[in-house]
């Protein structure tokens, strides 16, 4: 992982155009002086490098240079200056070697070390953002060319978490507009978006990229008026030939869905390769922050507080089970073992070879006494369930921090 001081940045203009420094005040109020993250994602070749790139360069012009993050293990050159590279601290392709894994399996599994880094990232984020000197005005990360390894990954979803618990976090959707000019494809992208934005329940913009190529009009049209949208559809059936109908019919019953989807989102059309359209981005921005303020935060509150809640009970009850399991209550009845062995004599006990090296028994020779006190045991088995529970995951951990730093030689 690498922090690379801001004099590697491009220089940026000595001084801030006043309405830009009145947008970023009104983000830094409303953040409550974090900085905002905008996660990029898209489906690959959308022109999420490219899109962060320009906006990268934006931000420094407008002296208000990004924080930035690249989560691509798989790429083979980024074409800004990154703050903190996924592929410093984990070799693509020697996760492919070692794991025998394919292209994805390796972005997944590269994304899996690094998440186990991530309270290390956010508190490097955090300190170099909230630094009152700084004038870093948002926090921007680039995820994998592959869109469902970052988004239906355990460790995707980890590191958006992570971000999104400490930082006003929006998501810019990218879009490949001429590509999605097809109402049906248009549709389907719409869909995953959709499912992104249920599944993270954090504010989304839909970027329209590549408008130098194709304007996004038609999109924004298709967004806001369902009958343009229906006959694009009916258009194209007869265009190209599909008489079945269940297209129409798939869609009419999605209609609503799609409305309601639709008017949580703020629309931009912009042009990576231009730079057309970015300061509607920024405002977009800013708009989404607020709203994160507003209504997402409270609700991400609400669902961690529950989730804690009810892993209490989840232990509590786990923790009285495991006491009615041992049946401790009833410390005099012979314990019930279920065996194969039929030689009641033994009762359950296996007899020791001749030969067997003699073995050192520690236990002391009588617990019962102390079994007797409920309350204490309980408390004992707490205690060692928690300390047993930290060195587990301390372990698992450090192994795979000693692989990181291997595969860093
Ligand atoms: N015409 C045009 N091409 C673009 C634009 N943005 C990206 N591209 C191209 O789209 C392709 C994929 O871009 P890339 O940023 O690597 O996509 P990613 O996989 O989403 O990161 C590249 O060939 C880019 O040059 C744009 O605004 N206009
Ligand atoms: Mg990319």
């Amino acid at each position: 992982m690498s922090d690379q001081p801001s004099s590697q940045q491009p220089v940026a203009p000595p001084k801030a155009d006043t309405s830009d420094a009145k947008a970023n005040e009104t983000s830094t109020i409303v953040s409550e002086n974090k900085t905002p993250v905008v996660i990029c994602i898209g489906m690959a070749g959308s022109g999420k490098t490219t899109f962060m790139q320009r906006l990268n360069s934006t931000l420094h012009q407008k002296s208000t240079p990004p924080y930035v993050i690249n989560l691509d293990p798989a790429v083979l050159k980024v074409p800004f200056g990154a703050n903190i590279d996924i592929r410093d601290s984990v070799k693509y392709k020697k996760v492919m070697e070692e794991y025998n894994l394919g292209p994805n399996g390796a972005i997944v599994t590269s994304l899996n070390l690094f998440s186990t880094k991530i309270d290390q990232v956010i508190n490097l984020v955090d300190k170099r953002t909230s630094n009152p000197d700084s004038k870093i005005g948002n926090i921007i990360i680039d995820t994998p060319g592959q869109i469902e390894c970052f988004v239906w990954s355990a460790s995707g979803a980890i590191i958006t978490e992570a971000f999104a618990s400490t930082f006003p976090t929006v998501i810019a959707y990218v879009v490949d507009t001429p590509r999605n000019t097809n109402p049906t494809t248009f549709m389907s992208n719409m869909l995953y978006a959709c499912s992104i934005l249920y599944k993270t329940k954090l504010p989304m913009i839909v970027v329209f990229n590549k408008t130098d190529v194709q304007s996004a009009d038609f999109a924004k049209e298709w967004m806001t008026d369902f009958e343009a949208f229906q006959q694009a559809l009916i258009n194209d059936r007869d265009e190209n030939g599909d008489g079945s109908g269940y297209m129409m019919s798939l869609i009419n019953s999605m209609s609503l869905m799609l409305e309601e989807f639709y008017c949580q989102l703020d629309v931009v059309g912009v042009s990576s390769y231009t730079g057309s359209g970015f300061d509607d981005f920024l405002k977009a921005v800013d708009n989404k922050v607020e709203e994160y303020n507003t209504y997402y935060k409270a609700e991400r509150e609400r669902i961690l507080k529950k989730k804690e809640d009810d892993e209490k009970k989840r232990q509590a009850k786990n923790l009285n089970k495991l006491m009615k399991d041992m049946d401790i209550g009833n410390t005099d009845a012979d314990a019930d073992v279920v065996s194969d062995n039929d030689d009641d004599d033994t009762q359950g006990e296996v007899l020791r070879d001749d030969d067997e090296i003699g073995r050192v028994y520690n236990f002391p020779e009588d617990r019962m006494s102390e079994l007797k006190d409920d309350a204490a045991l309980q408390q004992r088995y707490q205690d060692a369930f928690e300390a047993t529970a930290k060195t587990a995951s301390s372990t698992t951990a450090e192994n795979i921090a000693k692989y990181i730093s291997q595969t860093q030689q």
